[in-house]
């Protein structure tokens, strides 16, 4: 790994937020550093690593926040480079991340790169009730519903998203795209979901798969 992405990783890792934006800008400038490779490499393995620390009670919760905040900062710096053509959108998605969930940094980084492929996305955030989704995705209409969980505990939320879209009689509208660390294709399949997405350009492959199937 590139020094460059290394000081980035261990900079996440440690916190040091006041640091990030001038090495991510750095490793930027640098012909030989991909974007993918700062996201990838460097920030989403630097999570990993907070994510064991905090399992192996090395970190608490006050740490991974301070790293999550690190990370974020980063991902801004990055964000106007992923920005696509939007004179033409490709479609309208929904995303959130449901009920009980707090985390956002994939949610915002799957966000950025559909925006970026000229998705038109609208984010409601975190902590989302069943109910709320559905009032939007009456009120907006839009071809894709995408949902994040990264807790066990908040996956079960997904189905009853899914649920009440059948019981509303708006399951055949819209296509439900689903995400997140603990989730994975069987589960998606088990829940009746229309797609699964291990990580960003995934999330994005799939929104043009159910596009184009429409
Ligand atoms: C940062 C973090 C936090 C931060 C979140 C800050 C924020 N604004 O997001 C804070 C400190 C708030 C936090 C809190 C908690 N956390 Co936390 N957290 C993490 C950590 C370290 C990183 C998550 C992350 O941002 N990863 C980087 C992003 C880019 O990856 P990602 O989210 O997986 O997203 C990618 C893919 O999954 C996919 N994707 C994601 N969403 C979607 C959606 C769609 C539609 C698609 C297609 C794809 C997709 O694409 C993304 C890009 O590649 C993880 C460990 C880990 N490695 O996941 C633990 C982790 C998720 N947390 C955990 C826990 C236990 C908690 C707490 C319960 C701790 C506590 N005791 O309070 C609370 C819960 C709070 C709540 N109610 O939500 C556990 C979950 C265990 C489990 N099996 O359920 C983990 C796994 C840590 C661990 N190893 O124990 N956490």
């Amino acid at each position: 790994m590139s020094n460059d992405l290394g000081q980035i990783k261990d900079v996440i890792i440690g916190g040091k937020h006041k640091e990030i934006e001038d090495l991510v800008k750095a490793a930027i400038k640098k012909e030989e550093v991909s974007l993918d490779s700062i996201i990838n490499d460097a920030m989403i393995a630097a999570m990993d690593i907070v994510g064991q620390k905090f399992a192996d009670s090395e970190i608490f919760v006050p740490e991974m926040l301070v790293s999550a905040m690190t990370m974020k900062k980063g991902l801004n710096i990055i964000k106007p480079l992923l920005q696509g053509d939007a004179s033409e959108s490709k479609g309208t998605i929904i995303i959130c991340t449901v009920k009980g969930d707090m985390h956002d940094i994939g949610k915002n980084l799957v966000t950025m790169m559909l925006e970026g492929a000229g998705f038109n996305v609208v984010d409601l955030g975190v902590d989302l009730s069943v109910e709320k989704v559905i009032e939007q995705v009456e009120q907006v209409r839009p071809e894709i519903l995408g949902l994040s969980a990264l807790l066990t505990t908040t996956m079960p939320e997904m189905k009853k998203v899914i649920e009440a879209l059948e019981e509303k009689g708006l399951r055949n509208n819209v296509k439900v795209i689903i995400g997140g660390a603990p989730v994975d294709a069987a589960f998606a399949q088990k829940i009746g979901a229309d797609g699964y997405g291990d990580d960003a350009t995934e999330a994005v492959r799939q929104a043009r798969r159910l596009i184009a199937e429409n």
